[in-house]
């Protein structure tokens, strides 16, 4: 318990500190507690999911306000006279703000718009979308409510946390009222391409109330590169592809992905529980299961999830593979959803009719081959379905993420399941170590399933550690962290960045204020002018003479920070008493103590030893190309035949696999994969580990810091010392920059380097 309550704990810190002391306003359609009339008079509810379970302790620890739509039908019954509530029931800690919508709003903007217009849309169901004016009105409107009620509660500085595809347009209403605002907006489903959003009659709307956001956020990459393309082309907006920017009417909004994730400790703990396993054996009982191999399918009744697919894909498999019936039993765990929209009752019956149908036919006597479990389950009940489960299908074919698959992986405390994954389900692209599949393939699903039920344990064990390593690094606090890192690094843009020429004297204070004095510059378009090629890229002598000079001085540290590998930057700049910070700051050496960073030599030599065993692996498929730069690896398959491309994936995987958990990382282009080190590090980061590693914990109190750079890789060392240090951006900036002064080249930061080292240098004592 200890353990949990420290995760907690330390990204409810983490939060308060990003935060740096603004309110907190959580805006989403559903509301973390309702008031409900029950059969012990009235009783509150929380819904089960991960958002709620994430935010909930955050806000209790920051005390901010979370403003949702009032469902409960006792929710207005306790509210004060402004419509707020302290939550939670037991410890009240913050306000929620219930938004009051009458029926007809509810059926509009809910019902009609949000989930038979966009959902529908969004997820590529486009003969399912329905676009009546009507409900766009309502969506309007209490897109207003949402931000009248959201306003209400702003006292002073606040980040404004908006969620979801009902919300779309309480952005703008949001930035119409208060342009100072700090709003940032998370995006749970998919954003499709330009030619599936233009489908929608109200798109240029959309994209509008989204561009008032100052932070966009999507699970993938993907997703966010779909919205930039919708904004060039729907608005003529200006978009920066590689900063995931987007410029309109002056604004800039940064569209970035955060892949989401669940409470891993809390699922791990709870399948360990004994609660869990009371309730495995009770399943076991109730369902005849015995000693059968056991399928899990969880999901809302969505079409999104193609569960029809799915219970195809048994069937297929039941027919390629007689000798599996009666020896597996498939269970589907299926909470009806949205059910006053015809497509969804429509789903329900019809998943009901296949089970029934199947087993009709297939089932005997004494095996019943899928079993339905339309009823609620505590927590304690899914952990156990998930925990003794052999295979854990999931077949959506379309999904922002899909958190099922992480709470299976979370509760495979035995690890002997295997996922079965689509990949057309966001959570793909974490899991290398699942089985993908498409879920349109009935034939393959099936094939996929019979080699998920002769997986040898060990083979099993293997993947389910892999994907548990991830998990643990990318569990739902490292997504928030991550937000609220975004966030930070954003409003620290807020302060108009000035010129270091008018402000000399500002800056000569601050850098003759401590006893020590740190120079930190970033190589290339720093102390370098940008070369093309980048092999031509050396520090003119001026340049290089200032630097030698401070690098002499006693109690200052120089270092040069770079993408660079550590000894070409060493070669490059070839000072003595300077410290090198190579590939982003995996590699360190100073003089005196020259050794990198431990991990980084750790990793280096798993990714050498990775690299040469592929190469051999490789050796005879056409067109693979194995390209090793030091501390990542690339294997390229651009111009490898299709059929050969799993081969690749396979051997990659394999290779990745006998290095221990959680070392390494796979990312999956696409035409490559690269191996990289499966550690948060950048440039902010190594700056601050250098500092404390030469000055002690306490460095700040003993040392002023000037750090120089040009792009978007020094953002993270300029917000890392954006309340203390002298952070100074060279040339012009294509966005926002966390830097608080500006030089407009090179030619000038070393003009800077010159006053400072006649501000600094020693005094010539008179003979
Ligand atoms: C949206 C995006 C994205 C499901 N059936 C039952 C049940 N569940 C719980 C699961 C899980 C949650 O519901 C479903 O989460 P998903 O992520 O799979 O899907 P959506 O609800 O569509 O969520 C999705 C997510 O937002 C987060 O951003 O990942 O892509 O579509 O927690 O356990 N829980 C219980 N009984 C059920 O029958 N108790």
């Amino acid at each position: 318990m200890v353990e949990r309550a420290s995760r907690t704990t330390q990204a409810q810190r983490a939060m308060r500190e990003l935060l740096g002391g603004r309110q907190l306003i959580v805006v989403s359609n559903r509301e973390p507690y309702a008031h409900r009339r029950g059969r012990r008079g009235l009783e509150v509810e929380s819904p089960v999911g991960g958002l709620v379970a994430a935010l909930d302790p955050v806000l209790q620890a920051t005390g901010g306000v979370w403003v949702a739509w009032g469902s409960g039908e006792a929710d207005f019954e306790v509210v004060d006279a402004h419509d707020c509530i302290r939550v939670p029931p037991e410890a009240p800690s913050y306000a929620l703000r219930r938004v009051r919508l009458t029926s007809d709003e509810v059926e509009q903007y809910y019902r009609g718009y949000a989930n038979q217009s966009l959902w529908p849309l969004f997820h590529l169901a486009v003969d399912k979308a329905r676009f009546v004016r009507r409900n766009w009105t309502g969506y309007q409107t209490v897109n207003r409510h949402f931000a009248d009620a959201t306003l209400s509660m702003v006292s002073g500085d606040a980040v404004v946390w908006i969620h979801d595809y009902h919300l779309a347009l309480c952005p703008l209403y949001l930035r119409q009222d208060r342009p100072d605002l700090f709003l940032s907006h998370f995006w749970h489903i998919p954003w499709p391409a330009w030619d599936v959003f233009r489908i929608c009659p109200q798109s240029a709307e959309l994209i509008e109330g989204l561009l008032a956001n100052d932070l966009l956020g999507f699970h993938l990459r993907r997703h966010a590169d779909n919205f930039l393309d919708c904004a060039e082309r729907e608005m003529g907006a200006e978009v920066s592809r590689e900063e995931g920017l987007v410029e309109y009417h002056g604004r800039y909004t940064r569209v970035q992905a955060f892949p989401i994730s669940i409470d891993q400790d809390r699922w791990e703990r709870t399948a360990e529980s004994q609660e869990c396993e009371r309730w495995m054996a009770r399943l076991r009982h109730r369902f005849r299961l015995a000693d059968r191999s056991i399928g899990v399918g969880v999901d809302r009744l969505d079409y999104s999830k193609g569960i029809p697919e799915r219970l195809r894909a048994i069937e297929v498999l039941f027919q390629q593979a007689p000798g599996v019936r009666g020896r597996f039993v498939f269970i589907q765990k299926s909470e009806p959803s949205r059910t006053r929209i015809k497509a969804y009752r429509d789903l329900q019956s019809h998943v009901e009719a296949e089970i029934e149908r199947i087993n009709a036919f297939y089932g005997t006597e004494t095996w019943q081959p899928v079993v339905y479990i339309p009823r609620p389950l505590p927590p304690a009940g899914m952990a156990a379905l998930y925990r003794m489960a052999d295979v854990c299908l999931v077949t959506s074919l379309q999904d922002g993420m899909n958190l099922v698959a992480k709470e299976f992986i979370a509760s495979q405390v035995d690890g002997r399941g295997v996922l079965v994954l689509s990949e057309l389900a966001g959570a793909a692209d974490e899991a290398p170590w699942s089985l993908t599949i498409n879920p349109f393939d009935s034939e393959s699903v099936a094939e996929t399933l019979q080699r998920a039920l002769r997986m040898p344990p060990a083979e099993r064990r293997e993947r389910m550690q892999h994907m548990r390593g991830h998990l643990q690094q990318h569990d739902i606090y490292h997504w928030m962290e991550q937000h609220f890192r975004a966030a930070a690094r954003l409003l620290a843009t807020r302060t108009a960045t000035r010129s270091v020429f008018t402000d000399m004297e500002e800056i000569r204070q601050q850098v003759t204020a401590r006893d020590h004095l740190a120079v930190l510059v970033d190589f290339d378009g720093t102390l370098a002018p940008i070369s093309d090629p980048p092999d031509d890229a050396n520090p003119p002598p001026l340049a290089r003479a200032v630097l030698a000079r401070l690098a002499r001085r006693p109690r200052c540290l120089v270092a040069v920070i770079s993408d660079r590998a550590l000894d070409d930057l060493r070669q490059r700049v070839g000072l003595p008493g300077v410290t090198y910070v190579g590939s982003h700051g995996f590699e360190i050496a100073g003089p005196g103590w020259g050794s990198e960073r431990r991990q980084a030599a750790e990793v280096r030599a798993l990714i050498a030893a990775c690299s040469q065993r592929l190469r051999s692996r490789l050796r005879d498929v056409q067109g693979a190309t194995v390209e090793d730069r030091g501390l990542t690896t690339t294997v390229h398959h651009r111009m490898v035949q299709r059929d050969q491309v799993e081969t690749i994936r396979q051997a990659v995987l394999e290779e990745v696999g006998r290095v221990p958990p959680g070392k390494l990382a796979i990312r999956r282009g696409k035409t490559m994969l690269e191996i990289r080190p499966a550690i948060d590090w950048d440039k902010g980061q190594a700056a601050l580990w250098l500092l404390e590693h030469v000055l002690g914990k306490d460095w700040r109190r003993r040392c002023a810091v000037l750090y120089a750079g040009d792009d978007r890789t020094d953002e993270d060392a300029f917000l890392a010392f954006a309340d203390d240090g002298v952070t100074v951006k060279v040339g012009a900036s294509p966005y926002p920059t966390a830097a608080r002064y500006a030089v407009s080249n090179v030619a000038e930061l070393h003009a800077l380097l010159e006053a400072i080292w006649a501000w600094v240098q020693p005094p010539v004592v008179p003979r």
